[in-house]
């Protein structure tokens, strides 16, 4: 059994974690080469928010939703009135405002990077009205991923695509209330395959830094080439206080969206600990905001959600456990094995049965998944939803 330092390391972890579900993790999703339809998908931001509201419940850790401007809120601000409501309803907040330049025609070259003048106005509107957006709904944090880049060589200049970012995020900094910030996604490829106009971390940073002081970096954990080391990049940015936000889930080979800590556990929590250990080191709290970015194509959508969330919960938990003050000393000593052995012991303890204990003290059923189960919710949405999403479109071609 766990000594009671390690169960208090894990409680106060615990009560101060949080993480943000994503909207479109619901709906019906699929790959390039077509969507497998699911009875129970949600379509409506109604359900959306309804079986966020259920992950949230059985959880306890899930308050806030991210939205998706163009699938959320086809009517911009018009809509704003309606969700707020319904998040209410539902017993979760707004969280992240995810403008969304890259699926309508016009941006087929582009958003912000395009070299048409007025097309990048309208992808700098609508980052203003998803600005807008945000502030209605209370919501602190806009977050940008931009589709940008090309297929060919020679066919862009990245040099002025570059500074067309620059000067498009300096403009919806500027549109910002101080307490908003804005995080900067970046992605290698896909769907651009030549070049992306903000592939990497130090692109990200740079524009990031350049936008002005409430803009950070967005650290999607799929959107890396393969063996980077991300807790790396992770630690860096911490130390220059320009970690804004994760978007989570896991990979295999590319941006695969699978359920996180599914392919690699370590991984996860090697974030978690440069974080935790910057806390320790620092005395401060780091303002990051966790969420998800994953859509489950063939698993249960909200069962595959609770299973992310509970294995966030263990990862970061098992983080917590990791005695700071010792890996400190044996870093400064080079006590190379011990050093190692101090973070996989933490890696490798069983947290299960504190992380119940900590859900009885708050009242939450210590299985979340068991207790979503039994609550008959997905009988009953699969019997109100099902025939409907058996008649929607199961192909892009
Ligand atoms: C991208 C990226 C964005 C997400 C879109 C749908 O690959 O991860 O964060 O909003 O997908
Ligand atoms: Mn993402
Ligand atoms: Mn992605």
């Amino acid at each position: 059994m766990f000594t009671t330092p390690q169960n208090e390391a894990i409680h106060r972890a615990l009560d101060q974690f949080h993480i943000e579900l994503p909207s479109w993790g619901f709906a019906n999703t699929g790959t390039r080469f077509g969507k497998f339809l699911q009875p129970a998908a949600a379509a409506t931001i109604e359900e959306k928010l309804s079986d966020a509201g259920q992950v949230h419940r059985h959880t306890g850790v899930c308050p806030s939703v991210a939205l998706h401007v163009l699938w959320d809120l086809p009517n911009g601000v018009q809509d704003t009135g309606s969700v707020a409501a319904l998040a209410v309803k539902y017993g979760v907040s707004c969280g992240s405002i995810n403008p969304n330049v890259f699926q309508d025609q016009q941006y087929k070259y582009g958003s912000l990077g395009n070299p048409d003048r007025e097309i990048r106005k309208e992808a700098l509107d609508h980052i203003f009205s998803s600005i807008d957006i945000a502030k209605r709904l209370g919501s602190r944090d806009l977050s940008l991923w931009f589709a940008d880049g090309s297929n060919y060589p020679g066919t862009q200049n990245i040099r002025h695509r570059r500074k067309w970012f620059q000067e498009g995020l300096r403009a919806a900094h500027e549109r910002m209330r101080k307490d908003q910030r804005m995080l900067v996604e970046y992605k290698p490829f896909e769907p651009a395959f030549y070049h992306t106009d903000i592939a990497d971390w130090g692109m990200a940073l740079l524009l990031a830094k350049d936008a002005g002081p409430n803009a950070k970096v967005l650290v999607d954990t799929g959107h890396h080439y393969q063996a980077q080391n991300i807790e790396q990049i992770v630690a860096w940015l911490l130390d220059l206080d320009m970690l804004g936000g994760f978007h989570f889930n896991d990979r295999r080979y590319a941006d695969d969206d699978l359920t996180l800590g599914s392919i690699d556990p370590y991984q996860v929590f090697r974030i978690f600990h440069e974080i935790l250990h910057f806390e320790w080191e620092t005395r401060k709290r780091a303002d990051i905001a966790y969420m998800i970015d994953q859509s489950h194509n063939l698993k249960g959508k909200i069962e595959a959600m609770i299973q992310t969330v509970t294995t966030a919960m263990e990862l970061y938990a098992k983080a917590a456990l990791v005695d700071h003050e010792k890996l400190a000393t044996l870093q400064q000593r080079c006590q190379l094995v011990d050093a190692e052995s101090c973070l996989k012991d933490a890696f490798s303890s069983d947290v299960r049965p504190l992380i119940r204990d900590w859900a009885a003290g708050q009242g939450l059923p210590v299985d979340a998944m068991d207790a979503f189960r039994q609550s008959g919710y997905l009988e009953r949405i699969t019997a109100e939803r099902s025939a409907r999403n058996q008649a929607s479109v199961s192909s892009y071609a």
